[in-house]
C-alpha cells in the first residue's frame, strides 16, 4: 500500500454531509411531465421509452418498506476527470448498503470501454475506504470510449446479465450523459431489466440547467487554477516585468475563466461566448488586448494577466466556419492520418472552401496543423492541444511592434505561457464537492432503488447549507436537443454556454475596465478543508451570483 500523506489522513476522516431529504427512508414524488429543450418530435421519436418522464424529487418516507430485495449496481467514470468522483461511489456505496446490505456495487475499469469488454472489479468497501474523500478516478479508471452501437450495449447487456446488475449509473459529462439516455433506451425498449442513470461531471461547469445547478468539480479545479493565477499575479506584481498569457480548461464554454476572473480580477478575460456574439475576428481579440498593455504602459505597468478559454478558437464566428468544415471533410476522409504532414496541409486547402482555406493558410501553420490532430470518440476538435496562449501573444507582440513604429505605445512586452487544466481535475475536493458528490451518489441509489430509469441524479439549492439541499432526478430526455456531429445530426445534450445576460458575466463586465488599467489583483490562496465556514465551505462565485449573491 503506498504511504498517506498528512492530509490524506486527515481528509480520509472527513465525513461528507447529506442533504437531510435522503436521512434514512425515502418515497419519489413525480412532478410534471418533460419536455427537451429544443426539436421536441425528433427527440421523441429517437426515444419512444424515456421521453416525457416527469421530474422526481425525494422526500422522507414516514411508512417504508419493511423488506428490500438485495440488489446489484455497475458504475462507469467517464470522459475526463473531475474532482470527487470518488465520493460520487462512495455515496452510492453508502446508498445502495442502506437500502440492503446484501447489494453489491462493480466497477466497470476504464470507463465505458470496460463494459464493453467485460474489464470489471467489485467496489468493497476496504477498496472504497481507500478513496473516501480523494480527487481523480484511479479508483477505477476512466476513458472516453462513445457507446452508440448496438453491438456494445449487447456486449455490455451479457457482462450486467452475469453479474445480475439492476442498474448501472454513468458519471459523466454532457456526452458521457447523452450515452446513458441512449442506453438507457436501448434496454428499456428491449425489457433488458437494467436501468441506467447519469451523474453530472465535468470541470467545464457546461454541464448545467435549472435543475443541474453545477456539474460537479468545477469547484475544486476552479478554486486550484485561481489559486494559481493569485500566485502568478503577486509574482508579476513583484518584479514588474512579464505579461502573462493563462489558457485554462473548458473545451467549449468559458465558465472556468469567467470564474477564475471573478476569483482574482486579471487586467483581461476573453470570454468566448462574448467573441461570438459581437462577431468579433482573431485580429479583434489581439487589438483589445493590445490596447490594455499600451494604456497600462503609459502609467509605468509593463506587467499583467489574461485569461484565455481554452475553446476559444471555436467561437471566433470565422474560424468556427473554418472548424465545422473541417470536421466534415476529416469525417469524410478515413486515410487523413496516413498522408504526411505537407500532404495533409495541402490535401486540406485543395479541399475547403475558399474562404475557409484563406483563413487557413493565413494561420501560424503550427496552429493550423493543430486543428486538423485527430477529434475525440465524440467528434469534438481537442482543443486543449491548441496553443491559443502562444498565438495570441506572439500577434499582440506584433501589433505593439506595429503601435511602437507608429508612436502609439511606449512600453516593454515580454510575455510568458502557461495552461491550467490537468493541475486541477484530479485535486481533492473542496467541501462543496466532497459533499456535493457524496449526495449525487446517494441520490442515485435512491433513483435506482424507486426504479427510474434515464434519469441524472439532481442535487440543488446549493448555494444553501448541505442538510437544505434539495434531492431527486431529472429526465435525462429534457436535456437534449438535435446538433451536427461528426457529419451527422444526432441527439445530445444541450451544453450550457456562458450567458451573457447572467448574473456572473454582468459582474465580471461591470468590473473589468478598472481590472484592466488598475492593478486590482485578489490573493484566493489554497483550497482549505479544515477552518471557518467563509474560508472551507464557499461555492463558486458563478454559483453565488447565479442563485442569490449580490
Ligand atoms: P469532460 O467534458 O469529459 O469532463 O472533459 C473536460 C476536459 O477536461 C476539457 O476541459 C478538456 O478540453 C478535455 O477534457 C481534455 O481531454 P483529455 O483529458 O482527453 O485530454
Amino acid at each position: 500500500m503506498t504511504k498517506k500523506s498528512a492530509l490524506q489522513k486527515a481528509r480520509a476522516a472527513y465525513q461528507p454531509k447529506l442533504p437531510s431529504a435522503l436521512w434514512g427512508a425515502v418515497k419519489a414524488v413525480e412532478g410534471e411531465p418533460t419536455q427537451s429543450v429544443a426539436d421536441q418530435e425528433e427527440i421523441k421519436a429517437l426515444f419512444p421509452n424515456t421521453y416525457g418522464l416527469p421530474e422526481l424529487t425525494f422526500e422522507k418516507d414516514p411508512k417504508p418498506a419493511k423488506v428490500t430485495t438485495p440488489f446489484n449496481v455497475g458504475v462507469i467514470l467517464s470522459g475526463g476527470q473531475a474532482p470527487g468522483g470518488h465520493n460520487v461511489i462512495s455515496g452510492l456505496f453508502d446508498g445502495i448498503k442502506a437500502i440492503n446490505k446484501e447489494c453489491r456495487l462493480y466497477g466497470f475499469l476504464m470507463g465505458p470501454g470496460g463494459l464493453v469488454d467485460h474489464q470489471y472489479i467489485e467496489l468493497t468497501s476496504s477498496i472504497i475506504d481507500e478513496y473516501r474523500n480523494t480527487g481523480g478516478f484511479d479508483i477505477i479508471g476512466s476513458g472516453r470510449t462513445k457507446l452508440e452501437e448496438v453491438e456494445q450495449f449487447e456486449k455490455g447487456l451479457e457482462i450486467l446479465r452475469e453479474l445480475n446488475i439492476k442498474a448501472l449509473v454513468i458519471i459523466g459529462g454532457d456526452d458521457s450523459n447523452t450515452n446513458a439516455c441512449v442506453l438507457a433506451e436501448y434496454y428499456k425498449a428491449h425489457n433488458a431489466g437494467v436501468q441506467v442513470i447519469g451523474c453530472p461531471k465535468t470541470i467545464d461547469g457546461d454541464l448545467k440547467n435549472d435543475m443541474i445547478e453545477t456539474s460537479f468539480g468545477f469547484d475544486t479545479a476552479t478554486k486550484v487554477y485561481s489559486e494559481v493565477i493569485g500566485n502568478i499575479q503577486r509574482d508579476c506584481n513583484s518584479a514588474k516585468k512579464y505579461w502573462h498569457f493563462i489558457k485554462l480548461m473548458g473545451r467549449s464554454a468559458s465558465h472556468i475563466a469567467l470564474e477564475c476572473a471573478l476569483q482574482v480580477q486579471p487586467n483581461y478575460c476573453i470570454i468566448s461566448e462574448e467573441v461570438e456574439a459581437k462577431n468579433q475576428t482573431l485580429d479583434d481579440i489581439v487589438s483589445g488586448i493590445a490596447a490594455v498593455v499600451a494604456k497600462r504602459a503609459e502609467n509605468g505597468d509593463n506587467f499583467g494577466t489574461v485569461l484565455i478559454p481554452e475553446g476559444l478558437i471555436e467561437f471566433i464566428p470565422a474560424m468556427k466556419a473554418l472548424i465545422a468544415e473541417l470536421n466534415d471533410l476529416l469525417a469524410h476522409t478515413p486515410d487523413f492520418a496516413a498522408k504526411s504532414e505537407d500532404e495533409q496541409r495541402s490535401f486540406v486547402i485543395a479541399n475547403l472552401k475558399p474562404e475557409n482555406a484563406k483563413i487557413f493558410e493565413s494561420l501560424p501553420k503550427g496552429v493550423a496543423r493543430q486543428l486538423t490532430l485527430d477529434r475525440d470518440p465524440h467528434g469534438n476538435v481537442q482543443v486543449s492541444l491548441i496553443e491559443t496562449e502562444k498565438l495570441l501573444s506572439e500577434m499582440v507582440g506584433k501589433k505593439l511592434a506595429d503601435m511602437k513604429a507608429a508612436g502609439k505605445y511606449v512600453g516593454k512586452f515580454a510575455a510568458q505561457h502557461h495552461f491550467f487544466g490537468y493541475e486541477g481535475r484530479c485535486a481533492d475536493p473542496s467541501n462543496f464537492d466532497a459533499d456535493y458528490c457524496y449526495a449525487l451518489g446517494y441520490n442515485a441509489a435512491q433513483l435506482i432503488n424507486c426504479g427510474a430509469t434515464g434519469y441524472m441524479s439532481s442535487v440543488r439549492n446549493l448555494t444553501k447549507p448541505s442538510v437544505q439541499w434539495v434531492a431527486g432526478g431529472i429526465p435525462i430526455t429534457m436535456m437534449m436537443n438535435m446538433e451536427r456531429r461528426n457529419g451527422k445530426m444526432k441527439p445530445v445534450i444541450q451544453k450550457a454556454l456562458v450567458d451573457l445576460n447572467g448574473k456572473p458575466f454582468k459582474k465580471f463586465a461591470e468590473q473589468r475596465d478598472e481590472w484592466a488599467l488598475n492593478t486590482c489583483y485578489m490573493y484566493p490562496g489554497p483550497i482549505q478543508y479544515f477552518g471557518p465556514a467563509e474560508v472551507c465551505d464557499q461555492p463558486s462565485r458563478t454559483l453565488y451570483y447565479e442563485q442569490d449573491g449580490k
